[in-house]
């Protein structure tokens, strides 16, 4: 078994409409050339085996990579094709150097998308008994799901264009992208309308162009390139997409990730934070650097919460903490509630009962719950700047009601600094301390107490 895979040479071609003067075979050529060059290896000597990737579907034929054997070079030697995504060959390509059967693996991927009818060949693949009559293709179905996605979690067609502007600009910086261009959500919305409400500049263009990697065992990628990019890990989840069969707007598969974790016997606390928190916080850099939007925010948030309906049981829970009990909730003003569910979670799994007040909460519910409850903690999150300043007034209500109730506070405006002049007696800067924290606060509490 090889140890890790490393990428060590990349290239496309242009991406055009159309390239009506290159065969397929000829674009197939240019990145071979490319990653061949980079490296300076030999792909007949050196490249053990070929991995290509295209859709007989779109190049009208069968067995599609019969093209290409004499640029890739792949006669008498270990030859597959992959039909489907190109991720998959990558992750096949990779599989066959983890084998150890492998040490170096050429992965070239093509297409002539304008040699046929693209609508015609989606709706083909369409189910033909119930959708090939309807004339589905995969703008409708996409439009079909958006309209569904944008009923669901009430996001608008000025949330999409968003998107369409941030990504056509983004695509400035790639010199193969087809088409770059600096838009405005108006342009969006004015652009011709395909199948409601997807525009043509929402949908993507027919695309000619062919692209190419080389990937080598450990050792060998050292020895090719001074940069080689690591594979670290891969896997996939991918969704049906059977009109009729599904609801539209659900997210199943983080639904099948967390299912499949149980059943690795990954443990369901791991899962949780290493998996679904880090995830999440994943989402919060890419919505920091303008990567992704409020929807993708609230689709996320929905199928993390998938996730965590099913991992949450499984957490391993500790009887130690039986008796203990807190109150917790997001103040007034603030509908954050990730991350507080996430520290509710720990809660529960330590064997606490947890009294949950839910997001924008009235700031004299956590005094008036924790008299109800007699819980022995308050535990107070937010994450907005401007509601960070409704903790101090929680808390004074707290206290005041009575003194001897120890308060926690956490969310990502806070920092212990700032938790500690607001008057409470602990913080934690995520879920997975936030227990250990609280009961550190009150075994404290119970040693003064003796003392
Ligand atoms: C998801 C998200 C949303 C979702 C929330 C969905 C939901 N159900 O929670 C939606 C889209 C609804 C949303 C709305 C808004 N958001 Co918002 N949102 C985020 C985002 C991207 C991620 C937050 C998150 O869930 N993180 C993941 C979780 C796991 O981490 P966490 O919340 O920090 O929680 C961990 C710790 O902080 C700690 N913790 C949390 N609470 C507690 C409590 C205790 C007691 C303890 C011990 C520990 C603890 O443990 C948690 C788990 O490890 C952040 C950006 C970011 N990068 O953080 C912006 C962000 C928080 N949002 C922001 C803003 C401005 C808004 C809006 C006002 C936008 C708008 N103009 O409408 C509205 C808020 C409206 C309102 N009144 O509340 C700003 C806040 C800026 C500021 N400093 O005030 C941020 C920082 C984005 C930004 N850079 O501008 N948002």
């Amino acid at each position: 078994m090889a140890d890790r895979v490393g990428i060590v040479a990349a290239a496309q071609t242009k991406y055009e409409a159309a390239k009506p003067w290159h065969h397929l075979s000829d674009l197939v050529l240019e990145v071979t050339d490319k990653v061949i060059a980079e490296t300076g290896v030999s792909l007949v000597d050196d490249v053990e085996s070929v991995v290509s990737n295209s859709q007989d579907h779109w190049d009208g034929r069968t067995i599609s990579s019969i093209f290409i054997p004499d640029v890739t070079s792949f006669h008498l030697k270990d030859e597959s094709k992959v039909a489907g995504d190109g991720a998959y060959a990558i992750l096949y390509g990779a599989m066959h150097i983890l084998s150890g059967d492998h040490r170096l693996v050429l992965v070239v991927s093509h297409c002539k998308e304008s040699h046929t009818d693209g609508k015609m060949i989606e709706n083909w693949s369409t189910d033909h008994i119930f959708h090939r009559m309807l004339g589905l293709d995969y703008t409708i179905g996409g439009a079909m799901q958006a309209r569904r996605y944008m009923d669901k979690y009430a996001i608008t067609r000025e949330h999409c264009a968003k998107v369409v502007v941030k990504n056509k600009g983004n695509a400035k910086n790639n010199p193969f992208a087809q088409e770059w261009a600096k838009l405005t959500i108006d342009d969006v919305l004015k652009a011709e309308m395909l199948a409601d409400p997807i525009t043509a500049l929402d949908a993507k263009p027919i695309s000619d162009g062919a692209c190419a990697i080389l990937l080598a065992t450990e050792e060998l990628a050292k020895k090719l390139t001074r940069f080689p990019v690591w594979i670290k890990g891969v896997g996939n989840c991918y969704d049906a997409h059977f009109p009729g069969d599904r609801e539209l707007a659900d997210c199943d598969a983080l639904i099948a990730a967390s299912n499949a974790a149980l059943e690795e016997e990954v443990d369901a606390y791991e899962a949780i934070m290493n998996g679904l928190a880090a995830g999440m916080e994943k989402v919060g850099q890419l919505y920091n650097e303008q990567e992704y939007f409020v929807p993708e925010l609230l689709v996320c948030a929905d199928a993390l919460y998938a996730g965590l309906d099913i991992l949450k049981p499984h957490v391993k829970g500790s009887d130690q903490h039986i008796k203990l009990k807190v109150v917790i909730g997001t103040v007034e003003g603030d509908i954050h509630d990730i991350g507080k569910n996430l520290v509710k979670v720990m809660f529960d799994a330590a064997g606490w009962t947890v009294y949950d007040l839910g997001k924008d909460v009235k700031l004299e519910r956590f005094a008036e719950e924790q008299q109800r409850t007699n819980a022995d903690i308050v535990a107070i999150s937010t994450l907005l700047t401007t509601s960070m300043l409704a903790i101090p007034k929680v808390i004074e209500m707290v206290k005041r009601k009575n003194p001897n109730i120890a308060v926690i506070v956490g969310g990502a405006p806070l920092t212990r600094d700032i938790a500690r002049s607001y008057g409470a007696d602990g913080y934690a800067p995520n879920a997975g301390v936030a227990v250990q924290e609280a009961i550190d606060i009150i075994n404290r509490r119970e040693k003064n107490q003796k003392s």
